[in-house]
């Protein structure tokens, strides 16, 4: 691990050095004003001090044009270390017992019954929920006396899994206050689906948009996002501290709409949050979402809503779906916590990779992912 200080007359100039000489990947540990010269103690001058860290193993130097936002968006924050290697494996073991032990349990249901029981199963959807939906299936089984078809008890599925998503607002997000924050935690494609989401909003809805990145622990991030700017032609901040950010809001504020980047950090710090909390100004004027990936497991989703608790996130943003074919997450997640989702995004295409999260949509895909064929 290489580190260096650097004094400059504003963190701008010191974000540029630290590029300049440690590449894009470096990474800042601490910035501090400090005040040098003068005269008898009068005159003093305002500097930042900027501590700043290379790894030359594991982050090789970039220069700034050969800059790949997706690539350098894939170095996680998070612990690297063997030991969490192994624990991850033994959790993903863990989770494929129990699907095992799941499939393998008798079959408890008339024929036409069992096959939407087995889809609930793949997709992975919470046994408690998985109960409710077959209740309601046998409760019309049994009403239209046990002769339903295949179609029929297909179609009562649907109706049930919209039902669910019905009970909550998805879809419609219509971004209705004038900043729109993005939380969650690395590398679930925040700042891919702020640039969609706001590329839909200057092409189709042609509103005027800025950025501001609040994300200023990787240089590369700040790239990404600069990237994304200048390629939709919107102005974008970097705020590094919440005086930044305050400047920064006054400068739009003649604006429609201002996105804001956040960092991700390792979510299971609460500092993050609390960090968060110290540099954004949480306004009435603010929506927040909280982007979700769903190719992580279940209990990281649960433990990333519980850890942003304290923010008040208006709807969530399910990430990855073309990375995955199980959408039971997304039912359980909403029916648990009662909150809706925005978009769904499915690719790394910028703008296109991205659906209103409507509960057809929703049903739809999870329809599509499926191993349950209509058998008649
Ligand atoms: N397959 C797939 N990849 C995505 C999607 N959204 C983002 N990504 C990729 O995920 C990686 C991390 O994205 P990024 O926006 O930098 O995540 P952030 O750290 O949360 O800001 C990048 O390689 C993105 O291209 C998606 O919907 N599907
Ligand atoms: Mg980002």
């Amino acid at each position: 691990m290489k580190v260096k200080k650097y004094l400059a007359p504003s963190m701008t100039e010191a974000m540029k050095r630290i590029r300049g000489e440690l590449g894009s990947e470096a990474v800042i540990l601490s910035s501090k004003a400090v005040y040098k010269g003068g005269f008898l103690g009068l005159f003093k001058k305002r500097k930042v001090e900027v501590i700043a860290a290379i790894d030359p193993v594991s982050a090789p130097l970039q220069t700034v044009t050969k800059h790949d936002p997706q690539q350098a968006s894939q170095v996680p924050d998070v612990d690297q270390s063997g030991g969490a290697e192994l624990l991850k494996e033994i959790e993903g073991l863990k989770d494929l017992i129990k699907r095992m032990q799941i499939n393998s349990s008798d079959r408890k249901y008339p024929e036409n019954l069992q096959e939407p029981y087995d889809y609930l199963t793949e997709q992975e959807v919470d046994p408690s929920l998985r109960s409710q939906i077959m209740d309601e299936l046998l409760e019309k089984w049994f009403a239209f006396k046990q002769r339903s078809t295949a179609e029929e008890i297909q179609a009562w599925l649907e109706e049930s899994m919209l039902a669910i998503l019905g009970k909550v607002e998805n879809g419609k997000p219509g971004l209705q206050k004038k900043y729109i924050n993005i939380v969650g935690p690395t590398g679930v494609g925040k700042t891919t689906t702020l640039a969609k989401v706001a590329a839909e909003t200057i092409l189709k809805h042609d509103k005027k948009v800025a950025f501001i990145t609040t994300d200023t622990y990787r240089i590369a991030a700040i790239d990404q996002l600069k990237t994304y700017a200048k390629i939709l032609n919107v102005p974008i901040e970097v705020a590094y501290n919440f005086e930044d950010f305050k400047r920064a809001t006054e400068r739009f504020s003649h604006y429609d709409y201002v996105f804001i980047d956040t960092a991700g950090r390792n979510f299971r710090n609460p500092q993050y949050v609390k960090d968060l909390n110290d540099l954004i100004h949480f306004t009435d004027e603010m929506e927040t979402y909280l982007v979700l990936s769903l190719t992580s497991k279940q209990k990281d989703m649960e433990d990333i809503y519980r850890q942003f608790a304290t923010i008040p996130i208006k709807q969530v943003i399910f990430t990855k779906a073309d990375e995955t074919s199980t959408f039971g997450a997304i039912f359980n997640f909403i029916h648990t916590h009662k909150l809706g989702a925005a978009y769904i995004t499915n690719g790394q295409d910028v703008p296109d990779d991205i659906e209103i999260a409507t509960p057809s949509q929703l049903l739809k895909m999870a329809l599509e992912a499926k191993k349950y064929e209509r058998s008649s």
